[in-house]
């Protein structure tokens, strides 16, 4: 399916004249609001090749109904957020769920699309059925150097897929770590890693980065051997400077103060992908926005502010995506209402008065430094971003247009009531 611009046109002339006395009213409150639609326009957030099915979780999979079936299929599915959004413009491919079969077709199809190709991502945390070796105890950090070795392929040949696809970018989280104590010697495992890591790092090409995601917990439940992001940052340093720290908001321990971290990450020039997503608990995958919006915005927040003390490109500096499971939302409706909660957090923390909020840290005016804070953050930007939208050529409200359209009921004529999308 395909949504024909004329239908977005007509879907936007409806709702022009509501639009527009919104609008006017919230642009009016604001100072350089060009300024801030012109960031909004061009931020692009990646939308990952394995968020578009059903996810599950470690009890049951309840299937979704017109699921992608194929890598031709999800490449569609996010063809078709971003013709609704004009802000999802880059999909991210999982290696082996979405290994391509042509790259000249699946790149055309792409472009055809407008997306680009985000970071690539490596699997070392599970077995394949063709594999050799398992996993079972880890894959960089093993104690056996033939696992480490195939662990490494395995991303050298994720870096040749994303090569011929023109991303240029590698994600890799292991899984790595241990349930018990005394399981594995923790500087040994950090040492093995750290020598696979390098071997991979040695195969980037020159224009590539590599991003070492962490995480806190889970699947092992002792120790993770890139469990944080001062290990992330220790093994971004050692490998040099094509390396960076890769933060994910659910992969933290509950109420770890994530827009600190993204802050000094920022100042040490290590920060290169961010993945958004919600949680209450832990790694609870949750459409981004739903259930901290606030930490969301903070951590926009250190974002603007840290950039902008760098000098660095809004949209292009840092590989911005999604990394989210649906397992009781429609996956596509789930993710627009994602990128909507991450523009809505970005413009609110372009409103924020940087200068005064220097100036009154300068003079220790804590009740001022709150002010400023919310300010921004209770302010109504969505008829901004909406116009930010419309600027682009997508549809003033995506999800209500989504659901007009009947898109869901369409994939389901096309694609059949019972599929599942391949990785999952
Ligand atoms: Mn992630």
């Amino acid at each position: 399916m395909q949504i024909d611009k004329y239908k977005i046109d007509e879907f936007n002339q409806q709702h022009a004249q509501e639009h527009k006395r919104r609008y006017e009213f919230a642009a009016s409150t604001q100072q350089n609001v060009a300024g801030i639609l012109q960031k909004l326009v061009d931020f692009q957030i990646g939308i990952p090749s394995w968020a578009l099915g059903t996810g599950g979780t470690r009890f049951g999979r309840f299937s979704g109904s017109g699921e992608p079936r194929s890598l031709e299929e999800k490449i569609e599915d996010v063809g078709l957020l971003h013709a609704l959004n004009q802000s999802s413009g880059a999909i991210s491919l999982h290696i082996p769920w979405d290994i391509p079969n042509d790259y000249k077709a699946t790149k055309a199809l792409a472009a055809q699309h407008g997306l680009k190709f985000d970071a690539v991502n490596s699997n070392t945390f599970q077995d394949q059925p063709d594999q050799k070796l398992s996993y079972k105890f880890g894959s960089m950090q093993h104690v056996d150097k033939a696992v480490r070795r195939q662990a490494v392929e395995h991303n050298i040949e994720v870096i040749r897929h994303g090569v011929e696809l023109g991303s240029d970018s590698l994600t890799v989280w292991l899984s790595d770590g241990s349930s018990f104590p005394g399981q594995l010697n923790f500087r040994g495992a950090f040492e093995n890693t750290l020598e696979s890591l390098q071997e991979v790092y040695a195969a980037l090409p020159d224009d590539w980065k590599v991003f070492v995601e962490y995480k806190a917990f889970e699947p092992n439940f002792y120790s993770m051997t890139v469990g944080d992001w001062g290990q992330s940052l220790l093994y971004a340093n050692k490998l040099g400077p094509k390396a960076y720290t890769l933060v994910d908001l659910g992969h933290h321990l509950p109420n770890a103060n994530i827009e600190q971290i993204v802050s000094l990450l920022l100042m040490e020039g290590k920060l290169g992908g961010f993945h958004f997503n919600d949680s209450k608990y832990g790694d609870d995958d949750l459409t981004t926005g739903s259930i901290k919006p606030y930490q969301l915005f903070l951590i926009f927040n250190s974002l603007v502010d840290g950039m902008d003390a760098r000098g660095m490109n809004h949209a292009t500096s840092l590989a911005w995506m999604i990394d989210a499971s649906h397992n009781v939302k429609d996956p596509l409706e789930d993710l627009l209402q994602s990128v909507e909660a991450i523009m809505i957090a970005y413009a609110q923390a372009l409103l924020v008065d940087q200068q005064a909020l220097k100036e009154a840290q300068q003079e220790n005016d804590v009740v001022r430094c709150q002010e400023i804070l919310q300010e921004a953050y209770r302010t109504d930007v969505r008829p901004i971003v909406a116009e930010a939208r419309l600027q682009s050529g997508a549809a003033l409200r995506p999800l209500q247009l989504f659901r007009e359209l009947k898109v869901r009921e369409n994939l389901i004529n096309e694609r059949g009531l019972k599929t599942v999308a391949t990785g999952l």
